[in-house]
């Protein structure tokens, strides 16, 4: 029996990006404390079977097909989803690429499809859900940042760039959506096991400095994100705003 501040039943969660990895997790986690999930992907088959999977498992979960970068699609798909599905009672902006180039040899489109798919993505998609959610007087918004929203390393320079955006971004959103009954917060993983990052669990190289670098001696599992997502969806965290929760087995507080 969990704790009533945590009960998510009935609540409406769009995450986006939950096709797989943090998303997936996360999506996974918030059914199993109660909410009704709303996964979101551009690839019809790994969204599909994402739902099945959720849904086998015996959780409320449903598809929306659309692209975080596309503003009239990101449009259609959350009026379809308050009209059809509910209204959403939090959004998880957690869609996001990753592009390991460095900056000298880093193309301005490349540059751009990072900045549109880990920050306008979460304006765009922000903002269409707030509008809907002011109204209302009340709505969660969970931001996916990083430890890169803090630190940086060589080689990810926009996607840092990026994610440090996500952290003041976030703040903003509260700064102007608090005062109507939204909390919006934000999430930092650190260094976790994802599809994303397999060129770097199967480096033994890179491996073995993460190992050295995180406290904890260890990679994330996705599941371990669980926490403080249902944290930040629930009522438990009314009274909290323009916060990062870093979840990263001590990186950021080490040298
Ligand atoms: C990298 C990784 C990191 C982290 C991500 C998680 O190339 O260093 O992709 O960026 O995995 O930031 O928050």
């Amino acid at each position: 029996m969990s704790h009533p501040l945590f009960d998510l039943a009935g609540r409406v969660v769009l995450l986006t990006g939950s096709s797989r990895g943090l998303g997936l997790a996360m999506a996974r986690g918030l059914a199993q404390a109660g909410a009704r999930v709303v996964l979101n992907g551009r690839d019809p088959a790994a969204l599909d079977a994402a739902v099945a999977a959720l849904r086998a498992e015996g959780h409320d979960a449903s598809a929306a097909l659309f692209d975080v970068t596309d503003e009239a699609g990101i449009e259609a798909a959350v009026e379809a989803i308050e009209t059809q599905t509910g209204p959403i009672a939090a959004l998880f902006n957690n869609a996001g690429i990753q592009r390991r180039v460095p900056l000298l040899d880093l193309d301005r489109a490349t540059w751009d499809e990072v900045m549109a798919g880990n920050l306008s993505s979460v304006f765009l998609v922000g903002r269409a859900v707030a509008r809907r959610m002011v109204p209302r007087g009340a709505g969660k918004i969970v931001n996916v940042a990083s430890l890169m929203s803090e630190v940086a390393r060589p080689s990810v320079g926009a996607y840092t760039a990026a994610k440090g955006a996500v952290r003041t971004l976030t703040r903003a959103m509260c700064v102007e959506w608090a005062p109507h009954g939204l909390q919006v917060n934000a999430i930092g993983p650190g260094y976790f096991r994802t599809e994303m990052n397999r060129a770097l669990t199967e480096d033994p190289a890179f491996d073995a400095w993460i190992r050295g670098r995180t406290p904890a001696r260890r990679w994330g599992d996705p599941s371990e994100l669980v926490g403080a997502a249902v944290f930040l969806a629930s009522p438990a965290s009314d009274f909290v705003n323009g916060q990062v929760i870093y979840v990263d087995g001590g990186i950021l507080a080490a040298l």
